[in-house]
């Protein structure tokens, strides 16, 4: 089992509890009540029925199984664990002799696999359950799952080591798992196919055409599951009650088809547009761009290579420079769930996948773990606090999928969604929370994320001892209990949003060896900097029961967006410490949310323990006098429907 920080208190502790005691149990329930675990029965012969959801359904049991087994490594649950057990226990049944496990073939095409990999995500589905088999392992020490997904791994490096281009994925992900995979058992060909996978990309002769003989294939055989199941229907006529949930509504926008239809022949939508190292821009589906980056980092982590870590970090440029919303939310087009145009980033049509934030923060700490930058530890808790806390209700049972920062009419969180990729892989990315916090090299310790916890150091378990006031107040205090003295480099991170700050060492003020970080923050359209983060070091003797004090402040800030911007250009957007604040008009019955002007020096903190189980409100006035009310922006629409924006006029 491999030893991770525990997170102990705080807002982490309390939303990691709630996604540990209700959200996996409401999953695990919609997931049964969407067909989606019956899927995987029906394809072992163990009940008969048809198969319903997307060709990608699977995908969402696998990443539930990623999070209940993450769960599972804190804290033992008889239940959870009876569900997680049974579940292999039907995957193991499912998964045919050779390795290959995928219910929408199996089910409606049995002996067709491979076919139409641009568009019917078999490798990505394949993807999330060898990250679920590599959870499950690492959490609780079990080899039974890993022992599937290697099967699976295996037919993979059996089938497409020697493959062409047209045999990449058109959504990524299988390249992030095998890669995983090789991290965890050192298995050279699970590296050298993720290396030709993402190679591969972009290559695809005449991309225009294959992309339009897959998407025909995809609707003739899509047509052809809609007879089988009224074939089915006929002869089972209690199935026609079967509802699927309601899809998730988006904002239309003018020339979406076309655009739509552009972005997907030019190979854009899918990241094939152009080979690797020449994507330097962010385009297209914003979850595959995000995955994408992820496991092109995770390479160049591995190869050293300076030309790829240097066409991510002009793509990680540019997206946060250009096509980021200020709640770090990537994607502002429904159409395509993805990237717009430079400035194009209108806060009522935004996508802002749920996932496609949390792409990015898996991005974001590959990147940080390869270069050291404070820039990317920083923008990973932006969008932590942001744009991925919001996909989950204060209940842990109701979820947005995506996530405008302008919403005239409100939007009710569903329980579920017809595509239910969010929730889970929002629940995973919880649970493994406290991977993400610190990364040690050596003598060297970077501490990236100010989140309570404890966690193995020094040659002691509990080593370090983190408290952190986030994101409410500024304290963080770091208990050192190495076994002996320890000399080592602390790094510590002073977040982008930080006012002043202190350290002191056992009482007494303590000067850094080094502040490093950019000599001046590059500038967003959305007003949010990630690149004002600079990092502290610390090089040191620690003693055991050395107590390191950092005080940061939390200033309230206004972000400015770029004139260019429509729909929120020179407005701002109020944010404290890492939140981003909002006005509901729940909050503010009185007053036109969207057209009021605020009293900038008028705003100050107030906490309620009532709201989302205690959040610090920003109370303020209008230039004419009238009172607002902001809320953090992650917890909006936790009380019935009522209208919210981000951006106000000052
Ligand atoms: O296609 C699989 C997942 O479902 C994507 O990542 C999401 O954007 C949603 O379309
Ligand atoms: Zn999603």
């Amino acid at each position: 089992m491999v030893k991770v920080p525990q997170i102990t208190a705080g807002f982490w502790r309390a939303r990691l509890d709630i996604n540990a005691r209700h959200a996996i149990f409401h999953q695990w329930e919609q997931l049964e009540r969407s067909g989606c675990i019956d899927n995987f029965r029906i394809a072992a012969h163990q009940k008969e029925g048809f198969r319903e959801g997307y060709f990608f359904a699977d995908s969402d049991a696998y990443k539930w199984l990623d999070a209940a087994s993450r769960i599972l490594g804190e804290s033992p649950d008889p239940q959870l664990s009876t569900l997680v057990e049974e579940f292999i226990t039907l995957l193991e049944a499912a998964q045919e002799p050779d390795g290959y496990l995928y219910t929408y073939n199996q089910i409606h095409f049995p002996g067709q696999r491979w076919i139409n990999l641009q568009i019917e995500h078999e490798f990505y589905c394949l993807g999330h359950l060898i990250e679920a088999g590599i959870a499950h392992h690492e959490a609780t020490g079990a080899s039974r799952l890993l022992a599937l997904v290697r099967r699976v791994a295996d037919l993979l490096t059996r089938e497409f080591m020697e493959a062409p281009p047209t045999f990449t994925d058109g959504h990524e992900e299988i390249e992030i798992a095998l890669l995983r995979l090789y991290r965890l058992t050192g298995a050279r060909p699970y590296f050298e196919l993720a290396q030709r996978f993402l190679e591969r990309r972009g290559r695809i002769p005449l991309f225009p055409l294959h992309i339009f003989s897959q998407f025909r294939y995809h609707n003739h055989r899509n047509a052809a599951v809609k007879v089988a199941r009224e074939a089915y229907i006929a002869t089972h006529p209690e199935h026609a009650a079967f509802r699927l949930p309601a899809g998730n509504p988006s904002h239309p926008l003018p020339l979406a088809e076309l655009r739509r239809v552009l972005s997907q022949l030019s190979g854009k939508y899918f990241q094939q547009h152009a080979p690797l190292r020449k994507q330097k821009t962010p385009v297209g589906h914003s979850v595959r761009f995000g995955y994408l980056a992820t496991a092109a980092t995770m390479l160049a982590r591995e190869t050293g290579e300076s030309a790829l870590r240097q066409t991510l970090e002009t793509s990680w440029e540019r997206m946060t420079e250009r096509r980021m919303y200020v709640t770090g939310g990537l994607g502002a087009l429904p159409f395509i769930e993805g990237f717009g145009k430079d400035f194009e980033l209108d806060p009522e049509a935004a996508y802002a996948e749920t996932c496609a934030a949390l792409a990015s923060l898996f991005w974001n700490d590959e990147l940080a773990r390869l270069t050291h930058a404070p820039r990317y530890a920083d923008l990973f808790e932006w969008q932590l606090y942001n744009a991925a806390a919001v996909g989950m209700g204060a209940d842990g049972c109701s979820y947005y999928y995506h996530n405008p920062l302008t919403s005239r009419e409100g939007l009710p969180r569903a329980a579920w969604y017809l595509v239910p990729c969010c929730p889970s892989n929002l629940s995973r990315t919880w649970a493994a929370l406290g991977r993400y916090i610190f990364h040690a090299e050596g003598q060297d310790l970077w501490l990236h994320q100010y989140v309570s916890c404890t966690a193995p150091w020094g040659g002691s378990e509990d080593g370090l001892t983190l408290e952190a006031g986030l994101p409410w107040e500024g304290k963080v205090r770091l208990h050192l209990h190495p076994q002996a003295a320890q000399v080592a480099a602390l790094h510590l991170r002073i977040p982008s949003w930080a006012g002043d700050y202190a350290l002191t060492l056992n009482g007494a003020p303590l000067q850094p060896g080094a502040v490093s970080g950019e000599k001046q923050a590059r500038a967003t359209a959305c007003g949010y900097t990630p690149t004002a983060a600079r990092t502290l070091t610390l090089n040191r003797t620690w003693q055991p029961g050395d107590v390191l004090d950092l005080k940061l402040e939390l200033p309230i800030r206004l972000l400015r967006q770029d004139p260019r911007v429509p729909g929120c250009g020179g407005k701002v957007a109020v944010t404290r410490g890492p939140l981003v604040y909002c006005l509901e008009g729940v909050d503010n019955p009185t007053v036109d949310i969207f057209d009021v002007s605020l009293d900038p020096d008028s705003l100050r903190a107030v906490y309620d323990d009532a709201l989302c189980g205690g959040v610090m409100r920003l109370l303020g006035r209008s230039r004419t006098g009238e009172a607002l009310n902001f809320i953090p922006y992650f917890c909006w629409g936790n009380r019935g429907r009522s209208g919210m924006t981000v951006f106000v006029q000052v």
